[in-house]
């Protein structure tokens, strides 16, 4: 039987990694579109790397970017894939109210690029939109998938168009496209600005003596917050549904940004208000409150349920960072030569 083919854009991304490796690991050739910087970017997966020459290698990197359509519809041409799974994005909520028009562009319009690409090629494979949490923005929780949106943020704007242009070209061209409703969910691999990690990260290093201090904006907002590794199986499940449809996936239980703060210092034995300063650049415009998913629809239909809440997460986040700490490495793609990006040089 040949091995099923799927295409990941945001493969470089934190849940780009974690489902290329599960995909991986399912036996599938994985083609992930890495967009082109003057560093390297590749680190979260580096560890994934085949020699594209090996004829056994199954993970390929090609360039591209959400904002060219035209790539985007080339590559699904040459590649032919069975599953297309739409991570890319801005996916940074602080930074959409500084860049509203490129949010809107890649995060939104994005999308319906892809799309038509997939429509244009004539392709028949299975569509995921990473869509989120943060389309809920102000409706009151829990929130499931029949709750009205009400999006507080460029970044939430533009995933509430994804969204429907999704649901769009699943009614109007009978798709396989679904919207999987995704509440945060974090890793060692997270982004070093999104709160978990940047507190995390400091928790470890202000306990190892190299800072005093970190700087945060609302510490009062509560996030349903689960780990990356497990929301990615739910991503695959989705696609493997006879019928497709939305899913919201999240834990249930929501946390303040302060008890993820007291959970990670106390994890390293200090109090968190010796080392925790307000700074109102970390404040957004408009803030979202509270996030807490109901994901009983995506237990009964996808099977799927979450075992990491966020209390296990803040430690296991902390335990990576002194591990990071105590073993510094060089990272392995600091050559061309050496690391994933030797499938990427032209
Ligand atoms: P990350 O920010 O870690 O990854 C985003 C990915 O998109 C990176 O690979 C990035 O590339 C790529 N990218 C950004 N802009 C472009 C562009 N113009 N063209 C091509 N690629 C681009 O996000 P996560 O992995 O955390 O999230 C994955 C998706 O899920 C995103 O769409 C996000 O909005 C959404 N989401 C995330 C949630 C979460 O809690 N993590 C919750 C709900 C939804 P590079 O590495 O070069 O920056
Ligand atoms: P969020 O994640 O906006 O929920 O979006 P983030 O970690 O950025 O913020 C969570 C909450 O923490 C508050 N906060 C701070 N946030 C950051 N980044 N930095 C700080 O210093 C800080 N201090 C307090 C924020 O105000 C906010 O209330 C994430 C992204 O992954 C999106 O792509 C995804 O769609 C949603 O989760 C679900």
């Amino acid at each position: 039987m040949t091995a099923k083919k799927a295409l990941i854009t945001g493969i470089t991304g934190q849940d780009g990694s974690y489902l290329a490796e599960l995909l991986l690991e399912k036996g599938y050739v994985v083609h992930g579109i890495a967009r082109r910087a003057s560093t390297f970017n590749t680190q979260r997966i580096d560890h994934l790397y085949e020699d594209p020459h090996d004829p056994q290698a199954r993970l390929f990197l090609h360039y591209g970017d959400l904002t060219d359509g035209t790539r985007l519809a080339n590559l699904l041409e040459s590649l032919q894939p069975d599953e297309v799974y739409h991570l890319a994005a801005q996916s940074h909520v602080r930074v959409s109210f500084d860049e509203p028009e490129f949010t809107g562009n890649c995060t939104g319009l994005g999308t319906t690029r892809l799309l038509e690409a997939i429509r244009s090629v004539g392709l028949s494979c299975r569509f995921y939109q990473a869509s989120s949490s943060e389309m809920f923005g102000a409706a009151p929780p829990p929130q499931r998938e029949d709750t009205p949106f009400h999006p507080r943020s460029p970044y939430g704007v533009a995933k509430v168009y994804a969204y429907w242009a999704t649901r769009n070209y699943r009614e109007a061209y009978g798709m396989f496209a679904v919207n999987g409703i995704l509440f945060n969910h974090e890793s060692p691999r997270r982004g070093p600005t999104f709160v978990t990690r940047k507190v995390a990260t400091a928790a470890a290093r202000i306990k190892a003596g190299l800072h005093e201090r970190v700087y945060l904006g609302n510490l009062d907002a509560r996030r349903d917050w689960g780990y990356a590794a497990e929301y990615v199986e739910a991503m695959w499940r989705m696609l493997q549904q006879d019928a497709p449809d939305d899913y919201v996936i999240a834990t249930g239980v929501s946390y303040s940004v302060r008890d993820f703060v007291e959970q990670c210092f106390e994890h390293v034995g200090l109090d968190w208000r010796e080392h925790v300063c307000f700074d109102e650049r970390y404040l957004r415009p408009t803030e979202v409150d509270n996030l807490v998913g109901d994901a009983s629809k995506a237990e009964r239909l996808l099977g799927w349920r979450p075992t990491v809440f966020a209390p296990e997460l803040a430690r296991l986040m902390v335990d990576a960072e002194l591990e990071a700490l105590s073993h510094p490495k060089v990272p392995a793609a600091q050559t061309p030569e050496r690391g994933v990006l030797a499938s990427l040089v032209v």
